[in-house]
């Protein structure tokens, strides 16, 4: 007995990339250097050494790939914008090639009736700025505004989605106190001052952006966790609340108008003498400005236990038995269910997007040229039912955007990971979309899918 999954009709069916992912052409036309061409320069940063030097070249190709993406019947296709293509130090001096090529893909995206989502900040942030101090210093706030005027002045008139920061968690805490990602900053202090002034620059941008794009839709990227304690024991409770605490309340209490957690910031300040002397007045206003949306990440559940606390973060450990895609994160598609509901109850968005999920498998061509990568569908199948299970509970969800469009470099993780729904031979940049884009299309098509 087969089950019909449907959505509305006005649901938007997208995918996903970002620049440094998938562009290449990483000093072509004026583009200045970001700090994820710095890391990836930086010996031992990447698990195979490689760059985004070239990756998908993507800014040569992006006529292909956007006639992929209108035959796969996308509707909406989310990407971010090169900071330091458009503004190479990351102020100042406007480097219109690059803003011409962001102007030809929007063009293209509204010629292919796709609706272009652009993501501001997708963690290339300008090297000349993180020399000057970085997201833990306020001016990269103001540059970042600077940057949201030359940008939506040019797009405002055709872009009316715009994501302020993909993942500020991310560049806090993966880029700023565990040191994995760019910029490679090792300090807790230093985390906690870029949280601030990524939520700033965010608070700043939004007026800025419905100011030069009137009617725009405007909202940020989070990348929450559905956090769950390994056991009901009092240690891996108080895990869990922390973990819950750094990894969600912190950005979305603020972002909601509840101040930062005190119990996060207490936690902060008694293990790492982390002084919350940058916050200034009218700041705490401007990040919990009104949004229209909010954009959720996610791929899968955290489980914390106090046992294996690392410095400040209680990480995560993983429910072995379950499946687990090459990223080693879990399969556990009722987590998404989980979470769309607990952000809703609690923080009331007034929409809510998927705007990144997917799972890394290194399914490749068969002697026919086929990519079978049953375990990728079967992936958004499960998720997108929890999805759908949430809008009946209640969620205003508004969209769900596939991670990725292409296989792409997954950070550091270099070309190691999958995440595409097509398949991109990185030797001569063919594409070749897999059974899972097939199964997309299909699902697009017919806004919605049978289930068993
Ligand atoms: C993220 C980033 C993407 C990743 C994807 C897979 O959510 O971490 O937005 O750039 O590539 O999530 O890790």
């Amino acid at each position: 007995m087969t089950h019909r999954i449907a959505f509305p009709d006005s649901f938007l069916w997208g995918a996903a990339t970002a620049a440094y992912q998938i562009e290449g052409a990483f000093d072509a036309d004026g583009k200045g250097e970001s700090v994820w061409d710095r890391f990836c320069a930086t010996p031992g940063t990447i698990l195979d050494g490689s760059t985004g030097e070239v990756a998908c070249d993507h800014y040569h190709r992006w006529e292909q790939d956007l006639d992929l993406m209108q035959a796969l019947g996308l509707t909406a296709y989310r990407f971010s914008m090169a900071w330091t293509r458009v503004l190479p130090t990351g102020s100042g001096r406007v480097n219109l090639a690059g803003l011409d090529f962001y102007d030809r893909l929007v063009d293209g995206l509204l010629q292919r009736g796709i609706r272009p989502f652009v993501t501001l900040n997708h963690w290339d942030t300008p090297q000349a700025l993180h020399d000057a101090g970085g997201w833990p210093a306020r001016r990269t706030a103001e540059a970042f505004v600077e940057y949201t005027d030359v940008v939506s002045q040019r797009l405002g008139d055709r872009v009316k989605d715009w994501i302020t920061h993909n993942e500020p968690w991310c560049v806090a805490f993966l880029g700023h106190y565990l040191g994995i990602h760019a910029p490679g900053v090792r300090d807790l202090a230093s985390a906690a001052r870029s949280v601030h002034h990524l939520l700033l620059s965010h608070g700043w941008a939004v007026p800025v952006l419905r100011r030069n794009s009137p009617g725009a839709r405007v909202g940020i990227t989070l990348n929450p966790a559905e956090v769950v304690a390994a056991s009901p024991s009092q240690a891996d409770l108080w895990a869990t609340n922390l973990e819950d605490g750094i990894r969600n309340r912190l950005f979305l209490d603020p972002l909601y108008h509840r101040g930062y957690p005190v119990d996060v910031i207490e936690h902060m300040m008694e293990r790492e003498q982390v002084a919350f002397d940058y916050v200034e007045a009218g700041d705490m206003d401007a990040i919990a400005v009104s949004t229209d949306f909010l954009g959720v990440n996610y791929y899968s559940r955290t489980i914390a236990r106090a046992d294996n606390t690392v410095d400040n973060l209680p990480p995560v450990i993983t429910a072995e038995e379950n499946e687990h895609t090459e990223m080693g994160w879990e399969v556990y598609a009722p987590g998404l269910y989980n979470l769309l509901c607990r952000l809703h109850f609690d923080y009331r968005p007034a929409s809510m997007i998927i705007t990144e999920n997917g799972a890394s498998y290194s399914d490749a061509p068969d002697a026919v040229g086929r990519v079978a990568d049953a375990r990728r569908t079967s992936y958004i199948r499960d998720y997108l039912a929890e999805a759908r299970r949430a809008m009946d509970a209640g969620v205003p969800l508004d969209g769900y955007f596939v991670w990725s469009f292409l296989d792409n470099f997954e950070w550091s993780f270099g070309y190691q990971q999958r995440f595409g729904i097509v398949w991109v031979d990185y030797e001569t940049q063919q594409r070749l979309p897999k059974d899972s884009a097939l199964w997309y299309r299909d699902v697009i098509a017919n806004n919605g899918f049978d289930t068993a």
